[in-house]
């Protein structure tokens, strides 16, 4: 059984989103976090070594840090295809995608929130306009990042899309307005949002 541990309204909402989609057994062991107002408190109970969400317990077997969940339960659950496994064509461009969520975008979007130049040739990452370019010239062919079929991937960037959607640090462009469309618009996801708060 996976417990997936919470804090609503955070990144461990969308492996709600996930895990709905997958079909798969879970709980949801709800913790506290530190929030950006000072106030909260690391939970003793939550396995993540920086007390951040999200991190999954597989009957004691713990993931952290979004994409590795991704990974973990999609290779877990492979039955509804939401992730190539090994072997499988696109599995090469579904593990870019992921680590390029974590390692890319992630820290793009936190250059341009924090104003913070990104050097070339020194940051592994690269300004947001230039991430976001890559990413709408994919969904272009899509309608999802791996083209056809629907996958995790789009489970994280969609919603992150969403998230950041009336921001402007998010480049304003159709083709992720309707992508937004496509993901929030899932039964699973209408489900995790009821179950979010608890
Ligand atoms: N790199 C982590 C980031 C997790 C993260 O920062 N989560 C936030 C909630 S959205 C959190 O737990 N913040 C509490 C803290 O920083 O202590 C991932 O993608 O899983």
């Amino acid at each position: 059984m996976i417990t997936l541990y919470h804090y609503p309204k955070t990144r461990s909402s969308r492996f709600i989103f996930l895990l709905e989609e997958l079909g798969a057994p879970y709980q949801l062991k709800n913790v506290t976090v530190r929030k950006r107002d000072g106030t909260g408190a690391v939970d003793p109970l939550n396995p993540h070594p920086h007390g951040k969400v999200p991190a999954i317990s597989d009957d004691g077997e713990v993931v952290f840090e979004s994409p590795a969940i991704a990974l973990y339960l999609t290779d877990k659950f492979p039955k509804p295809g939401l992730g190539p496994v090994a072997g499988d064509p696109g599995r090469g461009l579904y593990l870019s995608l992921l680590v390029y969520y974590g390692s890319v975008l992630e820290p793009a979007f936190m250059s341009k929130f924090l104003d913070t130049p990104v050097p070339r040739g020194t940051a592994g990452w690269v300004v947001v306009e230039e991430a976001m370019a890559f990413l709408i010239e994919t969904l272009s062919k899509g309608p999802y990042l791996l083209g056809d079929k629907f996958s995790a991937v789009d489970v994280l960037y969609g919603t992150t899309f969403a998230m950041f959607g009336q921001s402007p640090m998010m480049p304003k462009s159709p083709v992720i307005e309707d992508y937004v469309k496509r993901v929030t618009g899932r039964p699973a996801f209408a489900r995790a949002m009821e179950k979010d708060d608890g």
